[in-house]
């Protein structure tokens, strides 16, 4: 099991929709993620900057942000593109971050 975590980018006043989107997430992808081997996934907003911070752990080979060949991702992103910045396939920009502390 290993931790992945990564920045994406909120589109300005978005927060409210934004978190009022992932309080209600698809069941079949969050089926999906699991199966797949993410789990403790969190995501945080940064006021002042708008960016979202996400971390999870993950058991397989795929992060949630490698997934983008299934289906209901490519459904989810193109649902979440009007609220996030994204790339011309509609995934969120994500940059991964370099883990630099962990306390067990
Ligand atoms: C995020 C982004 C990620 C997805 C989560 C559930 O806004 O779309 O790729 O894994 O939602």
């Amino acid at each position: 099991m290993k931790r992945e975590a990564f920045k994406m980018f909120l589109k300005p006043g978005c927060e409210a929709e934004y978190e009022k989107r992932h309080n209600a997430i698809w069941p079949e992808l969050k089926k999906l993620l699991s199966e797949n081997g993410v789990c403790d996934y969190s995501i945080y907003w940064d006021k002042d900057t708008n960016i979202l911070f996400a971390s999870q752990k993950v058991q397989g080979e795929e992060s949630s942000q490698d997934m983008g060949s299934n289906p209901i991702v490519q459904k989810w992103w193109a649902y979440m593109a009007d609220i996030m910045e994204t790339n011309p396939d509609n995934s969120p920009v994500s940059i991964p971050l370099k883990e630099v502390f962990r306390m067990e």
